[in-house]
């Protein structure tokens, strides 16, 4: 199938899903045409079947913003005729919905749209009323739409005037790329772990991965951190990975509180599959998750999550089984889970093992198929 796969290229879950999962396509013989504005962040290395297409609003005198959507619209029409597309795949409803349902009809002709709801486009920015009619009719005329969780597709229902079937989908990961380096010692993690503990073989690592916008918590985070930190003998260490708006804030506050020498700030990595294993626990406070991603990554690498009790995060972490879930803004419930995972030994502590297998029901090979069956369903239909 010649399948074109629109997707915001940044750091975030959702270019993330896009990416490997047009990876994954291209993999099986399909052909995949990422078209974006940039080229997406993890798609690092030349693979046979990828194509990328960028999009560029052309500058003029009298705008003050650039039509972007109209471009992606253009542009869409532009490879579905060149490229011969038998489907587009839009990741993230705004603006990607509205501008392939466009694009579908300029086309004339029969041109499956998929759309991926994510998470922020429904719970979040989708619902203010500058977007709300576009995504609902975006939703409502796309061939096929599918959510990345139950939490999600029952907030869509809730939030919007939907006529129609939405289809769960969960994100995956690849079990391979993602895993614990642990196995079957503990001393190559011990290893891995020295760049930030030093050689002390007692120390442990918190880890946090994300685009630290505010709905991530980020300062959370290190509350949490530092309360962990104060009640235990062991040193702890917060390795955090990613970039944005909240980072220069959260900075400062480490500064304030003296804590430079434990807290290292990464930026953005490209391979989290090469640093998640290297931690102990992982930490995701945010206000909303309708899936949470990174988590899951997490927990393939055997790295039991302290994660928030909102949105998709129940339906990845089970609630003292993979991990704890806490209240959002409760860091205190969040310091006693994170020494409670940090109390038990690594290599008999079930939590790792117990997120190591949770994470298989998410593999790649599971749930890629269900895209494909979809795909073959509207095609053939
Ligand atoms: O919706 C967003 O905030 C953006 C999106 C992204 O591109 O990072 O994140 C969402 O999609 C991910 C992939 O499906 C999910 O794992 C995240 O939970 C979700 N983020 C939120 O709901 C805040």
């Amino acid at each position: 199938m010649k399948i074109g796969m629109v997707c915001y290229p940044t750091y975030g879950g959702s270019g993330v899903v896009a990416t490997e999962l047009g990876k994954a396509l291209a993999a099986e013989g399909h052909e995949i045409h990422f078209i974006a504005y940039d080229i997406p962040f993890r798609l690092d290395h030349f693979q046979r079947n990828v194509f990328v297409h960028q999009v560029r609003p052309q500058p003029y005198p009298v705008f003050d913003f650039l039509p972007y959507e109209s471009a992606l619209t253009g542009k869409i029409v532009d490879v579905a005729q060149t490229a011969k597309l038998d489907l587009i795949h839009v990741h993230y409803a705004i603006p990607h919905a509205s501008a392939a349902v466009l694009a579908r009809e300029i086309v004339g002709r029969k041109l499956p749209v998929v759309t991926t709801l994510h998470g922020t486009d429904i719970t979040l920015v989708g619902k203010e009323a500058a977007y709300e009619p576009v995504v609902t009719y975006a939703i409502n005329r796309s061939d096929a739409v599918t959510a990345v969780s139950d939490y999600l597709r029952r907030a869509t229902y809730e939030n919007f005037s939907i006529n129609r079937e939405i289809v769960v989908i969960p994100n995956f990961i690849d079990p391979r790329r993602f895993r614990p380096s642990f196995e079957p010692g503990a001393e190559e993690k011990r290893f891995e772990r020295r760049c930030f503990t030093g050689d002390d073989p007692a120390a442990r690592i918190v880890m946090h991965v994300s685009n630290f916008r505010r709905v991530k918590r980020t300062e959370d985070v290190f509350d949490a951190f530092e309360l962990a930190r104060k009640r235990m003998e062991r040193p702890l260490h917060l390795v955090l990975v990613g970039d944005g708006p909240e980072r220069g804030a959260l900075e400062r506050k480490v500064r304030k509180h003296n804590a430079q020498d434990v807290v290292h700030f990464l930026g953005r990595q490209e391979a989290v599959e090469e640093l998640l294993p290297r931690a102990d626990v992982f930490v995701m406070p945010s206000e909303t998750e309708s899936f949470g991603l990174s988590a899951l990554e997490a927990m393939a690498c055997g790295v039991p999550v302290v994660a928030t009790n909102v949105g998709g995060l129940p339906e990845v972490v089970e609630n003292g089984k993979e991990g704890f879930l806490c209240d959002v803004g409760d860091v205190e419930a969040m310091a006693d889970a994170i020494i409670k995972i940090l109390d038990c030994d690594i290599r008999s502590c079930g939590y790792s093992q117990a997120a190591r297998e949770k994470a298989l029901f998410f593999a790649q090979e599971k749930i890629v198929p269900m895209y494909e069956n979809l795909y073959a369903w509207l095609v053939e239909s």
